[in-house]
């Protein structure tokens, strides 16, 4: 079932679930190259949800601030060769969504765990705002905070389960969002965790 939220995002439920098993087995290669990690933010807190990246660039969060990097800190090495089902994929939201000529460079990898959340946040370190990001949910369920372009805005809330598939770009980019504290639970194929990954274009 594909729904719009707005002219510039598409919400694609249950898509990723034809892939499921390909997703799970590339996100638990990449994890065993380049593991999750609770980075620092620039001032200083540890950010609850676990991240990694794959591709040509990730994305990095430290007291220095915040960049892409073509380097796992971790490792020093570079980061994982971002998996073929993660464009696949992406390509065919992104083309469904209005994005024919999306090609991502970078997967970034968020891992929660029940009481981790996402704060309020715009993604704005990347070169090119015409390029929209494509993000898949697999796990847990978890309550999706949609604000506006202004911090103060309210957000709305909309729930993201096992699978779904969003594709925001144009005047939707630079939104406000973020994710509420996942709540307890078992899912059959991911355990006691959310996995969300989101495909961007850095460069
Ligand atoms: C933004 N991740 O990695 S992605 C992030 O579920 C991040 O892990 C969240 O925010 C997560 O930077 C949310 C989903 C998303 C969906 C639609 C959006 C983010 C959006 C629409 C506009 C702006
Ligand atoms: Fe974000």
């Amino acid at each position: 079932m594909m729904q719009r939220w707005s002219a510039d995002t598409l919400h694609w439920k249950g898509l990723a679930r034809r892939y499921e098993k390909e997703l799970m087995h590339a996100v638990e290669t990449v994890f065993a190259d380049a593991p999750p990690r609770q980075l620092q933010t620039p001032g200083g807190k540890t950010m609850s949800a676990a991240m990694t990246n794959s591709g040509d660039y990730g994305w990095v969060s430290d007291r220095k601030g915040y960049r892409y990097e073509t380097k796992d800190p971790l490792s020093g090495r570079p980061w994982p060769t971002l998996p073929n089902v993660f464009h696949v994929l992406a390509e065919q939201a992104a083309a469904a969504a209005g994005y024919p000529d999306f090609r991502p460079d970078v997967a970034l990898i968020n891992q929660y765990q029940p009481g981790t959340a996402m704060g309020l946040h715009q993604d704005r370190d990347e070169a090119d705002f015409t390029q929209p990001i494509v993000s898949i949910s697999l796990g847990l369920p978890v309550i999706f905070l949609w604000g506006g372009l202004q911090r103060r805005d309210k957000p709305e809330q909309h729930l993201l389960e096992h699978g779904d598939v969003l594709v925001w770009g144009g005047a939707d980019r630079l939104r406000f969002h973020g994710v509420k504290k996942l709540a307890k639970g078992t899912h059959p194929l991911c355990g006691q965790q959310r996995i969300n990954i989101t495909l961007r274009r850095a460069r």
